[in-house]
C-alpha cells in the first residue's frame, strides 16, 4: 500500500491528466476514446497495475480488451525500474454492483491481460447502481420492486420519464413547432443533468413563454380568489412576496425549493416529463416534488394534459408550504414505496382526486351567503386541487358548470377513472387537509407490505424494518 501511495503521489504531482508522458492533445484523446467517466462513490474499486509498451495507442488497444463489466475510472503512469522501454501503468477499475476482485481479475486474465492486484476496496452502497435498476426490477432488501432508500436515489427516479420529455407527439400542440421543440429538447437536458444537492439552474424564459406565463396569470389570479381554499390563497401571496411571482415574471425552481424548505421541508427539483407514478409518488416521500420547467405551447393557455411549469408553480407550489398539506403528500409518498402494482395504483389514483383535483367543503360556508339568501343551491366548494388551480378551463367547469361532486372516500376514489387528456367527470371533496389524512390513514393501514418504513429527517433516508 505504501508503494501504492507513493506512486500515486507522484504521477498527481506530475499532471493533472495522469498519463504525464503523454503529449496532452492525445491525453485528452485518449480519455475520450476510453470514455473515461465520473464514478459515484459506493462502488466496487479494483487497482492494478499492468507491464505496457510506452505509447499510447498501445495503452488503448490493452485497455480495449478489458472486460465490459470493468469500467476504467482512472489511469497513471510511470517508467518501469527494470526496463526504459516500458511503463508500470496503473489502472483503476470500477466493477459492477456485486462483482468481486477475484471475478474482475478472472476476467482479465482471460483477456491475456497480465494484471497484478494492487487494493481492491467496496465502499458500503449509499446509491445504487443506475443501471441496475431497471424498472420493475426486485429490490435486494425487500424482495419488492426497488424504490429509492436515500434522497439521492432520487436521481434515479427522476431520469426515468415515461412522457414527452424532449420528444413531442403529433398530437401535441407544439408537435409541428421547432422553436418550440428546440426549446423543449434544452429543458428536457437541464432536467436530466441535474443532480441531488446541487442548484437548479435558472431560466431564462423567453418572451414568448412570459407572455404566455402572464396570461394565464392575470386569469387565474382572478379566479383563484373566488374559488381557491383559503391555504391556498395565503400562501400564494407569500410566494408573490418572496419567491418573484408576479404576472411579468415566471418565477425560478430555485428560489421556490428554499423558500418551500423553510416552510415545510418540501424541495422541488427539475424533471423532464412525465414519470411513472412509482417514481413520481417516491420522490413524495422525501418531500421533493419533481417539477418540470418548461412552459406549454401559446395555443393553449387554459388547458394543457401534461404538466408544464405553469402547472407546477400556480397549482402546486403554494400548498407545500401548508404543514397539513405537505405531511398528507409525505404520507402518501410514504405509502407507495415498495407497494404492491394494486396498491400502487390506488395510490395514484387518490393522489390525483386530491393533490390534482381535490376539493374542500367546509360547513360553514354552505348556509347563507353575504346576500343574506341561502346558498345550499350555489355550490360551496373551494379548490385545492393543483390540476384545477392551473387550468381556467377545468376549474371553471369544475366551480361554475355541474360536474358530479362527490364526499373523499377512498375505497370509492380508488374506482374512479384518472382522466388525463379531458375534464374529470367526478370530483371528490374533504372538509379539510386534516380528513383528507385521516381517511388516507385508515386506508394505507390496510394495505399490505411485508416490510414497514420509517423516514429519518435526519439522514434524509427511509429505514426499511421487517414486517415478517
Ligand atoms: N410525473 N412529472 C410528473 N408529474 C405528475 O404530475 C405526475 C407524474 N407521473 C405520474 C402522475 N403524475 C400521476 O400518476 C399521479 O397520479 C401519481
Ligand atoms: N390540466 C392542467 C393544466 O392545464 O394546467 C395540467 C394537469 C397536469 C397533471
Ligand atoms: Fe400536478
Amino acid at each position: 500500500l505504501n508503494h501504492l501511495e507513493d506512486f500515486k503521489r507522484r504521477f498527481r504531482r506530475s499532471g493533472s491528466l495522469g498519463i504525464p508522458f503523454v503529449p496532452e492533445q492525445d491525453a485528452k484523446q485518449l480519455k475520450k476514446e476510453l470514455s473515461i467517466r465520473e464514478v459515484d462513490e459506493g462502488q466496487p474499486v479494483l487497482t492494478v497495475i499492468v507491464k505496457t509498451p510506452k505509447n499510447p495507442k498501445a495503452i488503448a488497444a490493452m485497455l480495449a480488451t478489458m472486460p465490459d463489466d470493468v469500467s476504467v475510472k482512472h489511469i497513471e503512469t510511470r517508467d518501469a525500474k527494470e526496463n526504459q522501454n516500458t511503463l508500470d501503468t496503473l489502472i483503476e477499475l470500477e466493477l459492477d454492483y456485486g462483482m468481486d476482485s477475484e471475478q474482475a481479475m478472472k476476467l482479465m486474465r482471460l483477456n491475456g491481460l497480465n494484471v497484478n492486484e494492487v487494493s481492491f476496496s467496496i465502499q458500503p452502497p449509499q446509491t445504487v447502481n443506475e443501471k441496475l435498476v431497471e424498472p420493475g426490477s426486485n429490490d435486494a432488501i425487500t424482495g419488492c420492486e426497488w424504490f429509492p432508500k436515500h434522497i439521492k436515489d432520487l436521481d434515479i427516479c427522476a431520469k426515468r420519464v415515461i412522457m414527452y420529455g424532449a420528444g413531442l407527439d403529433a398530437d401535441h400542440p407544439g408537435f409541428k413547432d421547432q422553436d418550440y421543440r428546440r426549446r423543449r429538447l434544452m429543458f428536457a437536458e437541464v432536467a436530466m443533468e441535474h443532480k441531488h444537492g446541487e442548484a437548479i439552474p435558472r431560466i431564462e424564459y423567453t418572451e414568448s413563454e412570459r407572455k404566455t406565463w402572464g396570461v394565464i396569470y392575470r386569469k387565474l389570479r382572478e379566479l383563484h380568489k373566488k374559488y381557491a381554499c383559503q391555504e391556498f390563497l395565503d400562501n400564494f401571496e407569500l410566494l408573490e412576496r418572496h419567491c418573484g411571482y408576479s404576472e411579468n415574471n415566471v418565477p425560478q425552481l430555485e428560489d421556490i425549493s428554499k423558500f418551500l424548505r423553510a416552510k415545510t421541508g418540501f424541495r422541488v427539483r427539475p424533471v423532464a416529463g412525465y414519470l411513472s407514478a412509482r417514481d413520481f409518488l417516491a420522490g413524495l416521500a422525501y418531500r421533493v416534488f419533481f417539477c418540470t420547467q418548461y412552459v406549454r405551447h401559446h395555443a393553449d393557455p387554459f388547458y394543457t394534459p401534461e404538466p408544464d411549469t405553469v402547472h407546477e408553480l400556480m397549482g402546486h407550489m403554494a400548498l407545500f408550504a401548508d404543514p397539513d398539506f405537505a405531511q398528507f403528500s409525505h404520507e402518501i409518498g410514504l405509502a407507495s414505496l415498495g407497494a404492491s402494482e394494486d396498491d400502487l395504483n390506488k395510490l395514484a389514483t387518490l393522489y390525483f382526486f386530491s393533490i390534482e383535483f381535490g376539493l374542500s367543503c367546509d360547513s360553514h360556508t354552505d348556509t347563507i351567503d353575504t346576500t343574506g339568501k341561502e346558498n345550499h343551491k350555489k355550490q360551496p366548494y373551494k379548490v385545492y386541487g393543483a390540476g384545477l388551480l392551473s387550468s381556467a378551463g377545468e376549474l371553471q367547469h369544475a366551480i361554475e358548470g355541474e360536474p358530479t361532486v362527490l364526499r373523499f372516500d377512498p375505497d370509492r376514489v380508488v374506482q374512479q377513472e384518472c382522466l388525463i387528456t379531458t375534464f374529470q367527470t367526478a370530483y371528490f371533496y374533504t372538509r379539510n387537509f386534516e380528513e383528507a389524512q385521516q381517511k388516507l390513514r385508515m386506508f394505507t393501514n390496510n394495505m399490505k407490505r411485508p416490510f414497514v418504513v420509517r423516514y429519518n429527517a435526519y439522514t434524509e433516508s427511509v429505514e426499511v424494518l421487517n414486517n415478517q
